[in-house]
């Protein structure tokens, strides 16, 4: 297993669109074992794998707290078939490519998502609380699309320049 480097917006690989995942073989399990010991890593509560570079329907999650047995979850070409609509949450989301910012997001408070799992049999799943705020957001990335993006372009912009700025101080460090 290997900790793979994340990209950091505004890299523009993270504003493509994914592709699905056809092959579940040994390349794609160790793709998602580095993803699982990247995101630990970070530490992140979920990953998508575009993050890393690689542009697959692809994305893992774990919501264990801290002290609680790892809780460790594949999604493979996810898609929601159902949202509440209306029933909104809003939660302060953060991004492991937007490093160190955060900013709240409303968004369906309950879905139900359709996906394979690691050996390409299918499921589906309601999800709610963090569960779905993090689930959107992980297969917002695989339609190129971060947190920032549901915030106004003010907003945006300055949260990314935030980003710029302490990633040129970090360059300049060595
Ligand atoms: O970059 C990512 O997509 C991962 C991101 C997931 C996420 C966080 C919050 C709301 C929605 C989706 C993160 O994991 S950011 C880091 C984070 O939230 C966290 C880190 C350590 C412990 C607890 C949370
Ligand atoms: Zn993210």
């Amino acid at each position: 297993m290997a900790i793979r480097p994340i990209l950091i917006a505004p890299d523009p690989r993270l504003k493509q669109k994914s592709t699905p995942v056809t092959v579940f073989d040994a390349e794609l399990q160790r793709l998602i074992d580095d993803m699982f010991e990247t995101m630990y890593d970070a530490p992140g509560i979920g990953l998508a794998a575009i993050q890393v570079g690689v542009p697959a329907r692809l994305l893992v999650i774990d919501l264990a707290r801290e002290g609680e047995e790892k809780a460790p979850r594949v999604f493979i070409n996810p898609e929601i078939v159902w949202t509440s609509a209306d029933d909104l949450s809003t939660y302060e989301e953060g991004c492991l490519s937007v490093p160190e910012q955060y900013a709240e997001v409303e968004r369906p408070a309950r879905v139900r998502v359709r996906f394979l799992d690691a050996k390409g049999e299918s499921h589906e799943e309601e999800m709610d609380g963090l569960a779905a705020t993090c689930i959107q957001h992980e297969m917002d990335h695989l339609e190129g699309v971060l947190f920032v993006d549901h915030l106004s372009l003010a907003r945006r912009s300055l949260l990314l320049r935030k980003v710029a700025k302490a990633q040129k101080l970090a360059r300049a460090k060595g």
